[in-house]
């Protein structure tokens, strides 16, 4: 909850720095094709952990259990 204050600056910070490591190949929407859909699955469940109503297990890219500005 600490990241709460700045969420939407976060969000649109991670918007753009997500798309890049995104495009290294994380298909995050699964759709099979990596997108612009990728990122905004990812800046959805932004900042979420497993009990929050916005995960997305797909979006833990490093599976630490949270949704965070680290390699998601
Ligand atoms: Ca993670």
């Amino acid at each position: 909850m600490r990241h709460q204050d700045n969420h939407c600056t976060s969000l649109e910070w991670l918007a753009e720095t997500s798309f890049t490591t995104v495009s290294l190949g994380a298909d995050v929407s699964g759709d099979r094709k990596v997108d612009a859909a990728d990122p905004a699955a990812v800046a959805t469940a932004f900042n979420s952990v497993p009990d929050s109503l916005n995960w997305n297990p797909a979006a833990d890219l490093n599976n630490d259990g949270q949704v965070d500005i680290f390699a998601a």
